[in-house]
């Protein structure tokens, strides 16, 4: 009898050396006090999140915010130990998404995500004593992976050195999905990468910075060098929304706040003003 003789490992060896770009699942962990200031978080080119944490007795709110990178399917999951932790989830215009219902043995549900909205996820402890421990799985089913690789929210406009000026910004327009995602590597302090386009409609654009490797900040202004906005990656703001008018060319600059290079992804939405 032939014996069939043992595959090889190649395939093992070949999934170790992941693009170093492709970011899987991220755990955010609840640092206090986010009661009043809601921790940011973006989701991973494979959409899973877990966020870890405690609910501190009853008076304890624990506030995480995020923008939804396209539209698509968030599945929620709470476990909990030391007790009952209940979870609701808000869109930025005041609606209620989804609220589980641990007394009654609710602990999962499904809600619908629009591209470019932000949204808040409260934690809190339902149980009359004690300072359950929780963590919740978020899984979110958009089209951010885009099927392994090439993938991202929007058209990728991936940068090319040197781009350290605005003079060698890598220009970009914005498509009519209106989505956009800007990807490179921020290599140490001294490396700025410039892109820029020109509004061709007023409008808002909705912006998320996703880096790995070293915290990477975003800075946006005209081509008349005024300040539009920034992110704030060091207390966790790495998003946000600013106002652009027809005409006008931005700048958008980033840049690590390390002498270590961090790898990003930015996703930048376009919303055109209702006339
Ligand atoms: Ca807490
Ligand atoms: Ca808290
Ligand atoms: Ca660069
Ligand atoms: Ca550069």
């Amino acid at each position: 009898m032939k014996r069939r003789s043992p595959t090889t490992s190649t395939r093992a060896l070949q999934l170790e050396t992941l693009e170093p770009r492709v970011m899987l699942s991220a755990t955010v962990a609840d640092v206090e006090p986010n009661d009043r200031n809601p921790q940011q978080f973006t989701f991973p080119e494979d959409g899973l999140v877990h966020i870890v944490g405690t609910a501190a007795g009853r008076k304890d709110k624990d506030f995480f915010v995020f923008t939804a990178p396209s539209s698509g399917k968030l599945d929620v999951s709470v476990a909990s130990q030391n007790g009952a932790v209940a979870l609701e989830i808000e869109s930025s215009r005041g609606g209620n998404l989804l609220e589980t219902e641990p007394n009654d043995g609710v602990n999962t549900g499904s809600a619908q995500l629009q591209a470019g909205r932000p949204y808040r996820i409260r934690l809190r402890s339902e149980s009359k004593s004690g300072s359950p421990a929780y963590d919740v799985t978020l899984q979110f089913d958009g089209t951010i992976n885009g099927g392994g690789g090439g993938g991202g929210t929007g058209t990728a406009v991936v940068e090319s050195e040197p781009n350290n000026s605005p003079a060698q910004a890598d220009v970009f327009t914005f498509p009519e999905t209106g989505a956009i995602q800007l990807q490179g590597v921020a290599a140490g302090k001294k490396d700025n990468d410039y892109f820029k386009f020109t509004a061709e409609q007023s409008g808002a654009v909705t912006v998320a910075v996703a880096a790995t490797g070293s915290l990477v900040q975003l800075e946006v202004e005209t081509s008349n060098s005024i300040n539009v906005f920034e992110t704030e990656p060091k207390d966790g703001v790495n998003g946000g929304t600013f106002q652009v008018q027809l005409g006008v060319t931005y700048l958008i600059r980033l840049r690590s706040k390390s002498d270590a290079s961090g790898a990003y992804l930015t996703d930048l939405v376009f919303t055109p003003t209702v006339a």
